[in-house]
């Protein structure tokens, strides 16, 4: 009875785990939202999938987060915006494919470098072969990964409990 209640919260993580996407905190790990941080390189770096979301964290005093459509942003132009964010902790979900555009509204930042694009990718599946062993005796198997799971470290271990949990189920099997 109660290993069977603990498979079954094992199964639900594992789940969970997979259906929601990563957080991304822009600029992160090097900076964050801020005049110093290279965001094409720090968006070159980071693989965005649908259900993720961006995370921008900087002081109240010195910036904001403008999102706005391409020319507004190749413009540094945030006169007309989309969505305004102000509270120096703002969470932007990424629901649908497409590329997003954010920049600083006080005036000389985003010509200063604060301007970051956002390529929001499908959760897309993909396999991976995976071998393990010494010697000349290897192991191989395949394994169905979402794509996004080689960068971010909440898939990582989504996936981690998804293996606890096909093992576990694996055991109930045989019990
Ligand atoms: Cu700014």
């Amino acid at each position: 009875m109660g290993a069977k209640v603990l498979i079954l919260i094992t199964l639900v993580v594992a789940m969970l785990g997979m259906v929601l996407g990563a957080s991304h905190t822009v600029g992160a790990s090097a900076g964050s939202w801020d005049l110093q941080t290279n965001y094409t390189t720090w968006a070159s770096r980071t693989r965005f999938t649908i259900g993720d979301e961006l995370q921008f964290e900087y002081s109240t005093t010195v910036h904001n987060v403008v999102e706005v459509r391409k020319a507004g942003y190749d413009a540094c132009n945030s006169s007309s915006p989309i969505v305004m964010f102000l509270t120096g902790n703002d969470i932007v979900p990424l629901a649908a494919i497409g590329t997003r555009y954010f920049i600083c509204g006080v005036p000389g930042h985003c010509i200063a470098g604060m301007k970051v694009q956002v390529n929001v990718k499908s959760k897309a599946v993909r396999t991976i072969q995976r071998c393990r062993g010494t010697g000349k005796r290897f192991r191989c198997r395949y394994e169905t990964v979402l794509s996004s799971a080689t960068v971010a470290g909440i898939d990582q271990s989504a996936r981690a409990r998804l293996g606890l949990a096909i093992v576990v189920t694996s055991l109930m099997l045989f019990i």
